[in-house]
């Protein structure tokens, strides 16, 4: 039986890869964070009492600015593949916490590579690096591959650029088998709360049910390259099943402006959206409505710009070549951009009309959708 360790573990692709590796026969080692509140909700579905017998999904309590701990758990697990996802990941966060950034996501992944070579497990143990289509940045050749050049705009991806590195050169200098996803975003309805995609999809299901009325963004006209996580980490698995290790760009080849997820996110509940304006004036009104059910009425702003949204460096547009991907790991993704939005609305409405519920009855909900 194959051993693997997943940091990151808690997070929305740590919860798919667990979930994928368990129906492979994998036994899945996770690291999580001790924090004052239970934070391991993505994957309590998995959840197996460590005190029976024959269990597959253990989790030890780490932390990746922590060499030591990262050490001990390597070597009592001896692991055949690590899957290295911890990060600080959210873009407009590490402006604000950029040395916390550069310890996690960059001196990490150095953490990782370094307890492995010194417990001599190069041999045995295969590393993959959640690289990000971020180290792209400002635009230098598009579609990008795995040879277009990098420039990083924010501390989250100069941090993750010395991860990208710092792999290459353990793999080149220590023969170890260690590679990196140049992953471009992908999303479903484990996607944190505040990435984009997510706030759109909760925002437009709210709004829809009547317990809200507008939501704010920022920059509308950035593009992505939008999939579905349970795509993608298939694809980091299969990427430590090569015989050699190699790098790899992960993504659909489709790009899509911010304002045109949220057009299809209300367009998948039945509402026709109108943009107006521009700039931090510009805003979206309801045109028309094909859904009885819904208390919102046509003419309703549900969506205005908050400038605290924008970044000091911002990555306009992302598209990735799928081509090495697509040839040498045969990866064929199940979920287009329309799957993707119709899987995250059908999940978020599903979670609202239960807090509508609870509000009917009478119960608090939270609020939280910055
Ligand atoms: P999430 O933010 O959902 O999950 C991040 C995980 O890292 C969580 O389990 C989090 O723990 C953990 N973590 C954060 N800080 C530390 C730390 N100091 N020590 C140990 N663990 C830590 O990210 P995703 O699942 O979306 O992404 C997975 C990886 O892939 C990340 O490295 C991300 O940067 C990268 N990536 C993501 C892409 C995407 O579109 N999703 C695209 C390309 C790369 P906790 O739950 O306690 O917060
Ligand atoms: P990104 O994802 O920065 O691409 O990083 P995010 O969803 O945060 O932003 C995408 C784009 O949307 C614009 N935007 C907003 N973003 C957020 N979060 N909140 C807003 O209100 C808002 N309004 C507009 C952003 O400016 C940006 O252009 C994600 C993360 O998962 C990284 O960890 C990963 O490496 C990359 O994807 C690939």
């Amino acid at each position: 039986m194959k051993k693997a360790l997943i940091t990151g573990i808690t997070g929305q692709d740590g919860a798919y890869l667990a979930e994928l590796l368990l129906s492979k026969g994998y036994e899945v080692h996770g690291i999580k964070r001790r924090s004052s509140l239970f934070n391991t909700d993505r994957i309590d579905h998995l959840y197996q009492d460590p005190h029976e017998k024959g269990v597959k999904l253990k989790l030890h309590y780490g932390d990746l600015t922590d060499s030591m701990n990262l050490t001990r758990i390597i070597q009592e697990v001896q692991p055949d593949e690590i899957y290295n996802l911890g990060a600080m990941s959210h873009v407009r966060v590490s402006f604000d916490t950029p040395e916390y950034v550069g310890n996690v996501d960059g001196l990490g992944t150095l953490r990782i590579l370094e307890a492995v070579r010194l417990l001599g497990l190069t041999e045995k143990t295969k590393i993959y690096q959640a690289s990000t289509s971020e180290l792209y940045g400002l635009v230098q050749e598009v579609p990008q591959k795995e040879t277009t050049p990098f420039y990083p705009r924010s501390p989250y991806a100069v941090a993750k650029l010395y991860g990208y590195w710092i792999t290459v050169n353990y793999r080149e200098a220590y023969n170890m088998f260690a590679c990196n996803g140049i992953l471009f975003n992908h999303e479903s309805p484990l996607r944190g709360e505040t990435f984009v995609t997510r706030k759109i999809t909760r925002a437009a299901c709210r709004i829809a049910l009547g317990l809200q009325e507008t939501f704010y963004l920022g920059n509308l006209n950035s593009k992505r390259d939008w999939g579905h996580a349970k795509d993608y980490v298939n694809a980091m698995w299969l990427i430590l099943q090569q015989e050699k290790p190699e790098d790899f760009v992960i993504a659909t080849g489709i790009t899509t402006t911010i304002r045109d997820f949220v057009k299809m996110s209300f367009a998948e509940l039945g509402i026709e959206l109108e943009f107006k304006g521009d700039n931090i004036d510009e805003i979206a009104v309801v045109k028309s409505v094909d859904n009885k059910d819904y208390p919102i009425k046509v003419g309703q702003t549900v969506l205005k710009i908050d400038p605290k949204y924008f970044r000091p460096t911002e990555v306009d547009l992302l598209i990735g070549d799928p081509s090495k991907c697509k040839e040498k790991l045969n990866w064929v993704p199940e979920y287009d951009l329309k799957g993707l939005i119709k899987d995250m609305i059908g999940s978020d409405l599903k979670l609202f009309k239960k807090d509508r519920y609870l509000m009917e009855g009478g119960h608090n909900t939270l609020n939280y959708f910055e």
